[in-house]
């Protein structure tokens, strides 16, 4: 942690991976001073409780530990990814995202996402990948409340191949905070002769337009148009999307 002046305020260390993600989470503790996340997401429970992946709850006015969220099977390699999220379950204690897009609880690389209570770290639900390799949870971001149900909700890129040998078109979804029940698909887009590769590499959400609502961007890199001269990457802008 780093002061206003640039100085170093505290200096943490774990094991292999440690620091791998970093995230500021809202206040969990009421002291009224905002948290942070950092993930170790190699670690170890046991030798035989391999690579499950551990997130350190911390303090942010103290950096002191004040839980740990472990990954619950071998190689899910839990906090690659991490976001803020805000109070999903109506206690006022905000909860937060842990994830690892190459989870394979349900296929090699398939990806999990951990909705996590703040208040003691169980968790609230879970999102799982479909198939291998389709990385869900690469990339993730709060929203605002998209379905009017007074709670936040999220934003998660699912950029991956769907299968071996052919390229992935991507897609990013939005999910209830409450429920994780699926809002909205993003799926690809094509634009003339281009068409998403990676859909959801990359996401992030804001009210651009100030009608309340929830807006996107969704990061293509790969993005290609093979009879424009290749890829050319792209970004996309919704402005809002139908809750279904
Ligand atoms: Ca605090
Ligand atoms: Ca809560
Ligand atoms: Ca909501
Ligand atoms: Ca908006």
């Amino acid at each position: 942690m780093i002061d206003g002046t640039g100085a170093v305020l505290h200096h943490l260390q774990g094991g292999l991976l440690f620091g791998y993600t970093v995230a500021g989470i809202d206040d969990v503790d009421a002291d009224l001073v905002p948290d942070f996340l950092v993930s170790q997401s190699w670690y170890d429970v046991s030798r035989n409780k391999p690579r499950r992946g551990r997130v350190w709850v911390y303090s942010g006015a103290t950096a002191t530990p004040l839980y740990t969220v472990v990954g619950t099977t071998d190689n899910d390699y839990l906090g690659r990814t991490l976001s803020r999220l805000g109070d999903v379950n109506g206690d006022s204690i905000p909860d937060f995202i842990a994830a690892s897009y190459v989870s394979s609880q349900t296929a090699p690389q398939a990806g999990l996402l951990l909705v996590v209570n703040g208040k003691d770290g169980t968790t609230l639900h879970q999102l799982v990948g479909s198939a291998a390799s389709v990385w869900l949870s690469l990339s993730v971001a709060a929203t605002t409340d998209l379905d009017g149900d007074g709670f936040p909700d999220y934003v998660v890129g699912i950029p991956g191949v769907p299968t071996t040998g052919s390229n992935g078109l991507g897609a990013a979804r939005v999910h209830s905070g409450a429920s994780g029940a699926l809002l909205h698909d993003f799926v690809e887009t094509t634009v003339g002769s281009a068409f998403n590769v990676a859909l959801g590499y990359s996401v992030a959400s804001g009210d651009f337009n100030d009608d309340g609502k929830p807006d996107f961007v969704l990061g293509d890199p790969l993005f290609d148009d093979p009879f424009g001269g290749g890829p050319v990457g792209a970004a996309e802008i919704y402005l809002g999307c139908p809750a279904s």
